[in-house]
């Protein structure tokens, strides 16, 4: 029997790639001398897409593939798939939910303590010599402070379970009161940065999340205030936030996440106070394996006919 194609429009873990590659004919769009011509060829018999969370699929990409029905999706964001244009053309869409909210969860940790506690700026200090001249200056500290986070899906009760173990009192800020949990809500994001100590970004992406971290939110946390990215560069107003800064009115951020990634402004490459990360939250071998994995069953149970085990949409 032939194996059916595949449009892969986006790398993923390796050897995850090579087990699907076993399994279908794999055409690699990235590595096409003429990515045109690729999608020409399969317009009249490829029904599968495989993408990742970054990479996702436009509609104009959709519509070069009119037998397409399946959009597989390696990572748990879907804001770069055209998901509206997906369900007009009733075309499924799967993600990787689960496996990776407690990776996640760890980097935003990470991340807060790295930025609060100067980690980076401390392993600098050893290896440019100048703890010989003298100790590494103070630094905040993450005891007893606020942490707020924006968004309280998956990711986010991960983090607030982290923090409380940190001795930090909890608020999330999300369109919702969650009827099962005890944390401080707010349904004002400006409010819960004047709360908070800190602010960890754990929404999704997409247009109901633009900018929701505001420069309004972020001047609300202050200039002790600690900003932490582990969700999507749309989600902050990164040109506020970086003006904030540089000038005082933003204590330091913590990112793993940014506009038009892997871009990252000279300007916030030049501040001290920013720990930057390049979009790691869930690089492990065992998240990526499970994540991989998710999508060669999403696959598997398309082409069988089966219900998708994590369908979007
Ligand atoms: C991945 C992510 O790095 O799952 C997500 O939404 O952002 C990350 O886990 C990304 O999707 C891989 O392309």
């Amino acid at each position: 029997m032939s194996k059916p194609p595949i449009l892969l429009m986006g790398h993923f873990y390796q050897p995850k790639l090579d087990e699907l590659e076993k399994l279908y004919e794999c055409h690699r769009l990235w590595a096409a001398a003429d990515p045109e011509a690729l999608f020409a060829s399969l317009a009249d018999r490829c029904q599968i897409v495989v993408t990742a969370g970054g990479r996702g699929i436009k509609a104009d990409e959709m519509d070069r593939l009119p037998n397409l029905k399946l959009i597989a999706s390696f990572g748990v964001g879907v804001d770069a798939i055209d998901l509206e244009h997906a369900r007009k053309l009733g075309i499924a869409v799967s993600n990787t939910p689960d496996v990776l909210t407690e990776d996640v969860a760890d980097m935003a940790l990470a991340l807060m303590l790295g930025t609060i506690r100067r980690i980076p700026q401390g392993d600098r200090f050893v290896r440019d010599g100048r703890w010989l001249a003298g100790g590494m200056p103070v630094t905040h500290s993450l005891q007893k402070r606020r942490v707020g986070i924006v968004g309280l899906g998956r990711i986010g009760r991960a983090i607030a379970k982290r923090c409380a173990a940190f001795n930090t009192e909890i608020g999330y800020f999300g369109p919702n009161r969650k009827s099962d949990t005890d944390y401080r809500y707010f349904s004002d994001i400006v409010q819960m940065g004047e709360w908070a100590d800190v602010m960890i970004a754990a929404c999704p992406g997409g247009p109901a999340t633009f900018r929701v971290v505001s420069r309004a939110a972020l001047e609300a946390l202050g200039p002790d205030g600690v900003f932490v990215n582990i969700a999507r560069g749309s989600v902050v107003d990164q040109e506020a936030m970086i003006e904030l800064l540089a000038g005082g009115g933003l204590g330091a951020a913590g990112l793993d996440v940014f506009d038009d990634e892997p871009n990252v402004p000279q300007a916030l490459i030049a501040l001290d106070n920013v720990v930057l990360h390049p979009h790691q939250g869930s690089a492990t071998y065992t998240t990526r394996a499970a994540m991989g994995q998710l999508v060669i069953d999403n696959v598997g149970a398309f082409v069988q006919g089966h219900e998708l085990p994590t369908r979007v949409v």
